[in-house]
């Protein structure tokens, strides 16, 4: 097998340990990078995929606090969970690694020192917020307000999320301190600082024309247009200086002197962790990590999502360039967002489909999702993720499809010839068109690949099972065998000849199908050169009876997860709602008059299409209440109903009616509103609720 001699370094974002996988984060930065890796590695390329867990940095202190434990207790539990699931998801790393350990720590403090004494860094005194009732400085995340160039009311202190555009807190209008919610005072601390703006000219050469230091470097026509858009206008905005240095606890300590409770900045950390990665990848196996960051043959590719562009395109190069020993990535296929059900995927919303959740309810289709998350990759544009699109795509594509195709193919094989692949007679013009078609066909996917093209390059795979299934259909091997098993004997062997096609091709979006698939035929070692040839599997090589590729998905598998998903969000929105409601004190609480009354009349409130005229018996007096049920009831409906009734509420005017006191209704996770009534009919109208 011809290699191109290359050292393909690949990386995926380090994910940081402060909570669970869920599927954006698969489809932003991990399932496109396992493709490439895969698709690399079979066809003989020297490829290394690193990643490891991002430990530290104001994500992970918040999540601690907010449990009431330790940053290390919390990366120690979602470092072992995410691992753990990325195995069995089957995202197959080199090595994933951790950036709390000391190799990491060393490596980094290795890297800050290397520039400091090149004088990379300003060293700066500036004012920065500061909590005063944490008595702590806020940099990040832990300082939010409003995005000064979207006006997104959520941006943290170095980055709004919704625009994607990198900030220094300073910038940010209205800010608070995450910790007390208080507006936070400036106090002065001293800083290292990367003077960004210094670097513009040779970043905007290196995004723009793919050279560095008057060489070419990469081509940019291989680099994907958003990157290189977002990357211009930050630098056609004024890169500023930014501090690789925070006032925290818990992170890489700055090796210099007076950096006494100073840590690296998280984003000059994590990116580094991609090199102890694979320092430590190399020594477990007697390499040299430096081979695949340094030299002409090295190249190294980040699989990010679009939030980290910034990181990975301005700030990591800038430090990598200054430190001079490492290379530049040739490439950064970020991918755009994965949305879930018409919403944002939102961990602190719970609105998302955890992998290890998934993996569970779904076991052993870990295929089903790396087609669908492939097939809507968000590779120029956000994709959507429904439960029904999930659904349609594996009952309708790969159960229909690939698995209904490669069945009948092996099936009809054992039917007619105890399972040994029949020795072809005369190809006919219909067989010929097959194998043109399917050579034509199986060279798209490697192309598409390198091109980072991962769901146009499933579609091609997918075009050859479609091709497939047409000929059976077309040629109906089943019905011909009655009078001419001759022929029948050439049509099974194209047919099984296709499924050796797909069972190599898959590997890289498949690899637990294509394995399966190389079992029933026998089809040992995969090499992705084979596919030159039509011919895969020799006449007469026994092949096994196959279990079924793929089971339907039911709608009441959609059902549950699509419940499921609202009932999270649901308890998740009462628990925020609750957590913002202010405490009330007891005397606070009786001065509302709460009492049952029973409604005696009701009707509609001209021009008002959501209201109700009420008469209520307060067992003392009868009142007239205004009250928003119309949509929810008819006015005969609610005679005889009681309900809870806030007696002391100060009467008011609506639509002209005086109206006195409110009743108070329940509302449904559906908008359904409900009276709240006594369940024993002794207590009557007037009767005190406390
Ligand atoms: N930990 C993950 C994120 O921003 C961040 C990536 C680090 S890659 C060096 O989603
Ligand atoms: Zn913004």
């Amino acid at each position: 097998m011809s290699t191109t001699g290359k050292k393909h370094l690949i990386t995926s974002a380090l994910p940081y340990a402060n909570g669970p996988l869920h599927i954006g984060h698969i489809a932003g930065a991990y399932l496109p990078a396992d493709i490439y890796v895969r698709y690399l590695k079979l066809t003989g390329e020297d490829a290394v995929f690193i990643c490891g867990s991002d430990e530290h940095g104001a994500a992970i202190t918040m999540r601690a606090l907010k449990e009431g434990t330790t940053p290390q207790e919390i990366v120690d539990k979602y470092h072992a969970q995410i691992s753990k699931t990325f195995e069995e998801f089957g995202i197959d790393f080199d090595f994933y690694h951790r950036t709390s350990g000391e190799d990491h720590h060393k490596t980094a403090q290795e890297f800050f020192q290397v520039l400091n004494e090149k004088n990379t860094f300003e060293k700066r005194e500036k004012e920065q917020f500061f909590d005063v009732a944490h008595q702590q400085f806020l940099a990040d995340r832990y300082i939010k307000g409003t995005c000064p160039k979207c006006g997104h009311s959520e941006a943290y202190g170095d980055q709004c999320e919704k625009c994607g555009s990198s900030l220094n807190p300073s910038e940010l209008i209205d800010p608070v301190s995450v910790l007390s919610g208080k507006t936070p005072e400036l106090r002065k601390t001293t800083h290292w600082f990367l003077p960004m703006q210094k670097h513009e000219k040779w970043l905007r050469d290196w995004v723009k024309e793919g050279t560095l230091n008057g060489k070419t470097h990469h081509n940019p026509a291989t680099w994907r247009n958003q990157v290189i858009g977002q990357c211009l206008s930050w630098i056609d905005g004024g890169l500023g200086p930014r501090a690789m240095t925070r006032d925290l606890n818990w992170g890489v300590p700055v090796p210099v002197k007076d950096a006494e409770g100073k840590v690296l900045y998280v984003w000059m950390d994590a990116p580094i962790g991609y090199i102890s990665a694979t320092k430590a990848w190399a020594q477990s196996g007697g390499k040299n990590y430096m081979d695949y960051w340094s030299g002409e043959n090295a190249e190294l590719t980040h699989f990010i999502a679009k939030d980290n562009i910034v990181f990975h395109c301005i700030i990591f190069p800038i430090l990598l360039k200054e430190h001079g020993s490492f290379n530049l990535p040739v490439n950064v296929p970020a991918n755009e967002f994965l949305n879930l059900e018409g919403d944002k995927i939102s961990t602190s919303r719970e609105w998302a489909v955890w992998l290890h959740e998934y993996l569970k309810d779904f076991p052993g289709k870990q295929d089903e999702l790396r087609y669908v998350l492939t097939s809507i990759s968000p590779e120029s544009r956000d994709s959507e993720f429904t439960w029904k699109d999930y659904q349609a795509r594996v009952n309708n594509e790969l159960v229909a499809i690939l698995g209904n195709f490669v069945n009948r193919a092996l099936v009809l094989t054992h039917k007619y010839f105890e399972g040994k692949v029949p020795e072809p007679g005369k190809q006919e013009p219909i067989d010929l068109e097959l194998q043109e078609e399917i050579l034509r066909i199986n060279q798209k996917p490697g192309k598409l690949i390198l091109q980072h093209r991962y769901r146009e390059a499933l579609k091609e795979v997918m075009k050859i099972a479609r091709a497939g299934n047409k000929y059976l259909a077309d040629t109906e091997p089943w019905k011909v065998f009655k009078t001419n098993p001759e022929r029948v004997k050439t049509l099974l062997n194209n047919a099984i000849q296709v499924a050796g096609q797909l069972s190599l091709l898959s590997e890289p979006f498949l690899p637990h199908t294509a394995k399966k698939l190389r079992a029933f035929l026998n089809l040992t070692g995969v090499n992705w050169d084979l596919t030159q040839n039509f011919e895969l599997i020799v006449s007469g090589q026994p092949i096994e009876k196959p279990a079924l590729l793929f089971e339907k998905i039911t709608d009441e598998q959609v059902e549950n997860q699509v419940k499921q998903l609202n009932a999270k969000k649901q308890q998740k929105q009462k628990e925020q709602e609750m957590k913002a409601m202010p405490d009330v004190n007891f005397e606070d609480f009786t001065k509302m008059d709460l009492r049952v009354v029973e409604i005696i009349d009701a009707e509609a409130v001209p021009k008002a299409k959501k209201l109700l005229k009420l008469t209520v018996d307060t067992g003392a007096e009868k009142r007239t209440v205004v009250s928003g049920i119309a949509k929810h009831y008819k006015p005969e409906s609610v005679i005889g109903q009681k309900a809870v009734y806030l007696a002391n509420l100060k009467p008011k005017s609506i639509f002209g009616i005086e109206s006195h006191g409110m009743l108070l209704m329940a509302e449904g996770s559906e908008g359904e509103l409900s009276f709240m009534s006594p369940e024993k009919p002794s207590v009557a109208a007037g009767d005190k609720i406390a």
